[in-house]
């Protein structure tokens, strides 16, 4: 296991190094060496260019470039067959309803977000029969989207949890590490995928979590693994809560693709259900980004299922002392939105087709990829573009292949090989086969 030391740099490190660079300069200037700054310089003048995100920067390259052919396989966000992003016809309608509805105001939402969302949202991943929610054990908070909910969780974590150290899958999205190093906790990582067999390696991942510290955080995706696209299968989530259980490491989970991985809601929350039904606690983060196409709204929400109701509350209350200095109340379009879907039966129904069809589409996706691919005689095993699961393919091509397919096909992606398959289409499909074909017959 690693620890990781990407900015990892504590703020006071951070002030430390600002201040010397600032002391160096004045100490220059003061002894006549070099003037470098003037009344007219910037004080930010020492400020060095950031690179841009790994994977949302790959939207920043894809726009920059004129080509008509270019393709964007890098950020996870659904496309129609047409390439264009979807909006859904439940989010419409619902929205219709929202605008016609005079009586709604736009005054501030409570710390906690909208009531109806968190309740609601707290039963679409635990299930409307979990014990927990029966016995009011979950405190459920409205965040801004996953990562806001991850982010809340952290810092709550980094307050009130006596272990600071947190284990990720390796490998895992690249922002895990960010957001949990900002919040103060320490990560690690425990061994998940197994490039051999592009499978999971549930040994070295039992091993690893066997050998944390008890007590330990563990991130786990609730489904559809970003970005590997392998899940654990239900033998080996009880095998996994047996070992975190026993351990009594605590579960974080991130679920960021409800309903996305298996086109059921309720398969892809089997792993949260088995550990909020053991009585044990767990902490999830939930988003609607990608199963709702509610992405640039930023809805999310963090549950914490505790032992007692008694917790809960507590926990709440604490919940409310972080978000308020972060960003003091959520934003209240968005779980409008989700709510008025959530609590009409004839909405939830049409959200579930809807649901069913964008899951549907990107797993032809994978079988049209398949196929071009054997059909080139491209040279490797590709079986596990079909046994992946969720939005994404983590092809197996290196750096030096993928900077090839940008450059020569236009087709971008992230440099860990990585393709999201909800941006591909019929029509592109070919161009992607073309591209990985060339990629692995001429560059090694
Ligand atoms: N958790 C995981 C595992 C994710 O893949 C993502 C999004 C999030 C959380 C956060 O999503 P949200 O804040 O938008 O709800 N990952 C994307 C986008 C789809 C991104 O990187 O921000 C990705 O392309 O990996």
């Amino acid at each position: 296991m690693n620890s990781s030391s990407s900015s990892s740099s504590s703020p006071a490190d951070r002030r430390l190094s600002i201040l010397s660079r600032h002391l160096a300069r004045t100490i220059d200037r003061d002894q006549g060496i070099t003037i470098s700054a003037s009344p007219t310089s910037s004080v930010f003048a020492d400020v060095l260019r950031a690179p841009e995100d790994p994977i949302l920067g790959v939207t920043v390259a894809y726009n920059k470039d004129p080509s008509p052919v270019k393709l964007n396989l890098g950020v996870g966000a659904y496309r129609t067959e047409e390439g264009k992003p979807l909006v859904l016809s439940v989010v419409r309608e619902a929205e219709k309803q929202l605008v016609n509805d005079c009586s709604r105001v736009k005054e501030y939402l409570p710390i906690v977000g909208l009531a109806d969302f968190n309740k609601l949202s707290a039963k679409l991943i635990l299930g409307a029969d979990s014990p927990a929610i029966l016995g009011n054990l979950v405190a459920t908070v409205q965040c801004l989207s996953g990562t806001g909910s991850l982010r809340v969780g952290a810092e709550f974590l980094a307050r009130h949890y006596y272990q600071h150290t947190i284990y990720i899958p390796n490998p895992t999205w690249g922002n895990h590490v960010k957001i949990f190093n900002l919040a103060g906790l320490t990560v690690k990582t425990y061994r998940y995928y197994d490039p051999l067999t592009r499978g999971l390696n549930i040994q070295g991942l039992l091993d690893d979590l066997g050998s944390a510290p008890s007590g330990a955080i563990v991130l786990l995706h609730a489904c559809a693994h970003n970005p590997t696209g392998v899940d654990p299968t239900l033998e080996q989530w009880e095998q996994i809560r047996k070992m975190i259980r026993s351990k009594s490491l605590l579960p974080f989970f991130d679920s960021a693709y409800q309903g996305f991985a298996s086109g059921s809601l309720e398969q892809d929350a089997q792993s949260v259900r088995m550990f909020a039904g053991d009585g044990g606690e767990c902490f999830i983060a939930q988003s609607y980004a990608k199963n709702m196409g509610l992405y640039g709204e930023r809805v999310g929400a963090l549950s914490i299922v505790c032992r007692t109701a008694d917790v809960a509350t507590r926990v709440e209350s604490q919940l409310k002392l972080v978000i308020r200095p972060m960003y003091s109340s959520p934003p209240i379009h968005g779980a409008s939105i989700v709510s008025t879907i959530l609590k009409d039966r004839n909405l939830y129904q049409q959200w579930t087709l809807e649901l069913k069809v964008m899951a549907g589409r990107i797993i032809t996706m994978r079988k049209h990829l398949f196929d071009a691919l054997r059909a080139r005689e491209t040279p490797g095993d590709w079986n596990h573009i079909i046994k992946q699961i969720g939005m994404f393919t983590f092809t197996g091509l290196n750096t030096k292949q993928v900077a090839f397919m940008t450059r020569e096909y236009h087709i971008y992606m992230t440099f860990d090989g990585r393709i999201s398959m909800a941006g591909l289409s019929s029509r592109t499909v070919p161009h992607l086969a073309d591209a990985i074909h060339a990629a692995v017959t001429t560059v090694v």
